[in-house]
């Protein structure tokens, strides 16, 4: 368990996935990207998984990608289509919550996995750091899909080109993430949040994050057209008949993800 590039740990509904590779900051290299990628597929498969946390090993995050394993000449595109971008797909697609709990610091496409996720609750000691134009490199990994949505275009643009660490109050202040906590409190407040999520409405959440992903690049028109289309799915599940009757009845629902 101590060796494996991501450990996994599950309780109550939720599936922790820990980076794991502290002696560099849990940097992304290729193995790690397909132990993510198949966890994901996993939890994606297993109607016991109702939530994702996503964190890292010791002080830090991620660092983002591996820079020793980058070499010149090595075939960059492939190794984007083949580990990064499926990868930050799969955290968008998966039809169940995906909690980031930054640890401690999100760099390059370590920041990408924060922004990819569905919720965002970080240690007062967490910073964020795009480091791309620190070695020369775009944003990538989302990034530029998520960053310029979540903070506006003109702060993205400064943290990219500037490069500057983001701390966590301020990151909060930005709307980046959702929670700042202090770091005795972060595993049991996250916890909290995570457990509360695995007992929600799978289903509803699921189809939640297909309305939001489509919806940030349609018009009102066809937005109305799909949300109704979900909305007669989501109207079928069991949780929502559940859900009703847990109103009438004057009692909290008790959710199974079906
Ligand atoms: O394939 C693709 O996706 C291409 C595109 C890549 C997207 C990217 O992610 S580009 C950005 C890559 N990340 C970075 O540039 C960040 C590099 N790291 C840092 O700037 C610093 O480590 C931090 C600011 C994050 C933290 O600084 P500090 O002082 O707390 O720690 P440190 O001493 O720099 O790092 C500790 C160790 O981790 C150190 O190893 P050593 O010297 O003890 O043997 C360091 O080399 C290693 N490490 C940190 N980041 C990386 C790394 N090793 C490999 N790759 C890293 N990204």
């Amino acid at each position: 368990m101590a060796d494996e590039l991501v450990q996994r740990a599950f309780e109550e509904g939720v599936l922790t996935l820990t980076l794991n590779r502290p002696e560099v900051l849990n940097a992304l290299n290729a193995p790690m990207f397909q132990e993510l990628q198949q966890a994901l597929r996993e939890a994606e498969r297993d109607p016991e998984v109702r939530c994702v946390v996503l964190t890292g090993a010791g002080n830090a995050f991620c660092a983002g990608q591996d820079l020793r394993e980058l070499e010149e000449g090595m075939d960059l595109l492939e190794h984007m289509r083949r580990y990064v971008n499926p990868l930050i797909l799969h955290l968008r697609r998966i039809e169940k919550p995906v909690l980031a709990v930054v640890n401690g610091v999100a760099a390059g496409a370590g920041m990408s996995l924060v922004l990819a996720s569905d919720l965002r609750m970080a240690s007062t000691d967490a910073q964020f750091l795009t480091a791309f134009a620190r070695v020369g490199l775009v944003p990538d990994a989302g990034a530029t899909y998520f960053l310029p949505r979540l903070v506006g275009l003109a702060k993205a643009v400064e943290l990219w080109a500037l490069s500057e660490p983001l701390r966590a109050e301020e990151a909060w202040r930005l709307g980046l993430v959702n929670w700042v906590v202090p770091p005795e409190e972060l595993s049991d407040r996250a916890r909290e949040v995570a457990v509360r999520l695995a007992q929600g409405p799978t289903r509803a959440y699921g189809l939640l994050k297909r309305a939001l992903l489509r919806s940030l690049d349609a018009d009102l028109s066809s937005t109305l057209d799909y949300e109704a289309m979900l909305q007669t799915v989501a109207f079928r599940t069991e949780d929502h008949i559940e859900g009703r009757r847990a109103f009438f009845e004057k009692r909290p629902p008790r959710f199974r993800g079906r």
